[in-house]
């Protein structure tokens, strides 16, 4: 795959010494950004062949034959499943939220992108924020059950980063309550739980093709499910309550994807394959590079080729790591390595759900407090994995120097 960011060029592209940091005043290890979210893009020529047979047929949006294609396919990648495109997963969770008819409170983990609590509150729903477990760092049975009152309609279980929750234990909870379980699933096109991907648990899932996903339709997203009248009902919602040329059955909304949208899905879905072997590489070769570090462990995907691997994230232990997770990623942007802290500061802490009233949620701030998401994806090589990894160990090499030259 072409890397886009082009690794510096001098005359050792792997710094050895502390000194060569970029913090410390050296030159950056990479000459343009290197982003964590930088779009996978399938064949060139067969987007534009999609689109251009979009235009060639006037048919822009609304059903037509590119969006039924890509249905179709992800349909099949996910072993028959009912599947409804949408422009976005924020909508797509909206839409499945209102066709599973949930009322009250949703119980969801404050450790999640803005848009799981923000697709909650938007359907005029109360979220209601949860812990997460220590070792698969999603909402678990006994974190939701903490938060489950006589008011809750709804858990919304979030398979963070591309990681599996407790579907089972969650599956448990949710028939004892006699709430539907939905879970965001927007992190996990190409994980899979055992022989199931992962986007086939609970009464529905949500997958998103944002552009910055392993597989992306520029802005998308996809309702599944296996309940033929709850994808009937999306359906419905998704083109204004249509069902027909001039009858609507009920409230909907425009959450519809584009022909061009579905064009570039389709195309992506087609080069998964290599995408998911592009994350894996990364990923071992980050394993390789961070193994020895103290107090930074890469979060583990166990075992990789069950997972999509296209978030990478480390935990930096302060105590043992010398630096703060920020002090790292600021050693890093300076290199024009973008490290993103996702999803620094939570859910619980943005307006408008800073106002009200929060349980303690030990782990989730921890993990706030510690992680830190590293440039993946197909624009990203192995060696360059390296080479952050490289560049993790000096600035953890000399921490006094490096905070130091952060601070001055
Ligand atoms: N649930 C979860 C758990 C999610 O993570 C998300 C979205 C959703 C639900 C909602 O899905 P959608 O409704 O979006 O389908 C980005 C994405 O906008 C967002 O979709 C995604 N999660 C989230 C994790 O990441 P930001 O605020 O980080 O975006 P931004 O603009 O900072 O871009 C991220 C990085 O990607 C930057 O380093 C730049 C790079 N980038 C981005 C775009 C769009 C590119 O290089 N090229 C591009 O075209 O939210």
């Amino acid at each position: 795959m072409a890397n886009a960011c082009e690794p510096w060029t001098g005359s050792d592209p792997v710094k050895t010494a502390v000194a060569e940091l970029a913090v410390l005043g050296g030159e950056p290890a990479f000459a343009q950004p290197l982003h964590v979210g930088r779009p996978n893009v399938g064949d060139r020529e067969s987007i534009l062949a999609g689109i251009g047979e979009a235009l060639d047929e006037r048919w822009l949006s609304n059903d037509g034959v590119k969006l039924r294609a890509f249905e179709r396919r992800l349909s099949e990648l996910l072993g028959g499943l009912h599947v409804v495109a949408t422009c976005n997963a924020t909508l797509g969770l909206q839409i499945a939220m209102r066709a599973l008819g949930v009322e009250g409170e949703v119980v969801l983990p404050a450790l999640t992108f803005v848009a799981s609590a923000h697709a909650v509150a938007w359907e005029g729903l109360a979220p209601v924020f949860a812990d997460v477990d220590p070792g698969t760092l999603c909402m678990g049975p006994a974190e939701a059950a903490a938060r489950v009152g006589p008011r809750t309609g709804a858990l919304l279980g979030v398979h963070l980063w591309g990681r599996s929750s407790d579907v089972e234990g969650l599956a448990r909870l949710a028939r004892e309550q006699e709430v539907p379980l939905l879970f965001d699933a927007a992190h996990t096109l190409g994980s899979r739980r055992g022989v199931k991907p992962l986007a086939a648990f609970g009464d529905a899932a949500v997958l998103s093709f944002h552009a910055t996903k392993i597989a992306n339709s520029f802005e998308g997203g996809a309702i599944v499910t296996a309940d033929a009248e709850l994808a009937e009902r999306a359906a419905q919602m998704r083109n204004f309550g249509f069902v027909d040329e001039d009858e609507v059955v009920g409230l909907g909304t425009n959450a519809k994807l584009s022909e061009a949208g579905a064009a570039m899905g389709l195309a992506s879905l087609e080069a998964l394959d290599g995408f998911l072997a592009a994350s894996r590489a990364n990923y071992a070769a980050y394993a390789e590079a961070l193994a020895a570090i103290p107090g930074v462990t890469l979060l583990p995907f166990d075992p990789p080729e069950e997972f999509n691997c296209h978030y990478v994230t480390i935990d930096v232990d302060p105590a043992a790591a010398g630096l703060g997770r920020d002090e790292v990623r600021a050693a890093l942007v300076a290199e024009n390595v973008l490290a993103r802290r996702y999803f620094y500061p939570g859910c619980h802490r943005v307006p408008p759900y800073d106002r009200q009233p929060q349980p303690p949620l030990p782990v989730t701030e921890r993990v706030l407090d510690r992680c830190l998401s590293l440039p993946t994806g197909t624009a990203v090589e192995p060696q360059d994995a390296t080479t952050v990894g490289r560049l993790i160990e000096l600035a953890i090499s000399q921490p006094d120097a490096v905070r130091g030259a952060i601070e001055s």
